[in-house]
């Protein structure tokens, strides 16, 4: 009986050291992400492309196949970020430039004019 007993809180102690491991791992976690802003968490992706159209609020650019996404060469309106200085755009300019995913759609990261 008293083996039985003692058996009994071993294995109880046993699940408490666990599930103590668990909270630690967790709390690690999210230390983990509040140290990383959601934004900086979404992959970046690279391209190049000709600039179609120039809005205040998006670029169309005619880019290259991004093996990454599985998209094939297309024109497309990216989204540019508000509050970023960016190069004066002009329809024909070649660039070179960087997007992720977006609430609404994908938007610029950085823009590069290539001669
Ligand atoms: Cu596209």
């Amino acid at each position: 009986m008293r083996s039985y007993l003692l058996c009994l809180l071993a294995a109880v102690l046993a699940t408490l050291s666990v599930s103590t491991v668990q909270a630690a791992e967790m709390n690690h976690t999210m230390h983990h992400d509040m140290s990383q802003p959601a934004a900086m968490q979404a992959p970046v992706y690279h391209s190049q492309g000709i600039i179609k159209k120039v809005t205040p609020q998006a670029v169309s650019i005619s880019h290259q196949a991004i093996p990454d996404l599985n998209w094939p060469p297309m024109t497309m309106q990216f989204a540019l970020p508000q509050g970023v200085d960016l190069p004066e755009l002009q329809v024909g300019q070649k660039v070179d430039f960087t997007f992720s995913q977006h609430e609404r759609g994908y938007q610029i990261v950085s823009l590069t004019p290539q001669h």
